[in-house]
């Protein structure tokens, strides 16, 4: 596969901790996903998260276990070839998810970053593929991130031992770059970086998959934050299962 995206870049991604990559998915395949995603998030088991000031999102949780074609977005070649790029090294799937942030009413994504969430060691390369099924402008909830947040310490504080996904104080206050994207993007953010995303205002819900990758070398990690113990894994155990965990080079 040709290389998709140029040295500049990759340069770009491991400086500031995320990158938008224009028009990935052909509008054909953004239609054909989008009919099948809207489909899924009518039936599915869902889980929700709400706030008090509203409903932030609510999503179908392993998607790419329950369906073909999401699964096919999951392990898409121009994605994962991209992913991995970005990465540097090889990269397995850890879990995609299909989210939805409902009509007029919702509440903003708070900022965090994912880390806390990813229970497995390895190089600190992990990443989110965040592809956007519907145009999402900045009014319809697009996502922002503190540049370069993935680089310098996480202040550790009482607050944030209660809430691993609080902001660190000292980021708190850095500046944020925001990013509206159309349907067929994708963005990609180290698991590292501090973002959030708006509040959807407008009248069409916004629709996205966004999907983890994390070193293929990783070894689990339990973590309290993730009570599933991800199919029987013990703690050290390297993620082996190519069906579960599978090696997103290999199809590219
Ligand atoms: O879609 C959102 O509002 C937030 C998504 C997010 O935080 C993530 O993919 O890591």
């Amino acid at each position: 596969m040709p290389d998709l995206v140029s040295d500049e870049v990759v340069e770009h991604y491991r400086q500031e901790g995320f990158i938008r990559i224009p028009g990935v998915l052909t509008p054909q395949e953004v239609k054909s996903l989008l009919e099948v995603s809207l489909l899924r998030l009518d039936e599915a088991e869902k889980v929700n998260w709400d706030r008090e000031d509203g409903r932030v999102m609510d999503w179908v949780p392993h998607v790419d276990r329950a369906s073909e074609e999401l699964r096919g977005l999951a392990l898409h070649p121009r994605i994962t070839a991209i992913a991995e790029r970005l990465a540097g090294v090889p990269l397995r799937l850890f879990k995609s998810e299909l989210l939805r942030k409902g009509t007029a009413g919702s509440a903003l994504t708070p900022l965090h970053a994912d880390a806390p969430a990813i229970p497995f060691s390895g190089r600190p390369v992990g990443l989110t593929a965040w592809v956007a099924l519907t145009d999402v402008p900045v009014e319809r909830g697009c996502m922002s991130y503190i540049p370069g947040s993935h680089l310098v310490p996480h202040e550790q504080d009482e607050a944030r031992e209660r809430d691993p996904f609080r902001c660190p104080s000292n980021l708190v206050w850095e500046p944020r770059v925001t990013v509206p994207v159309r349907a067929g993007d994708v963005t990609f953010h180290h698991e590292r970086v501090l973002h959030l995303a708006g509040r959807n205002d407008t009248d069409e819900v916004r629709v996205s998959l966004a999907t983890v990758y994390m070193d293929a070398e990783s070894v689990y990690e339990p973590s309290d934050l993730v009570p599933d113990d991800l199919g029987g894994l013990l703690p050290g155990q390297r993620l082996d299962d190519d069906h579960v965990f599978p090696l997103i080079g290999a199809r590219g």
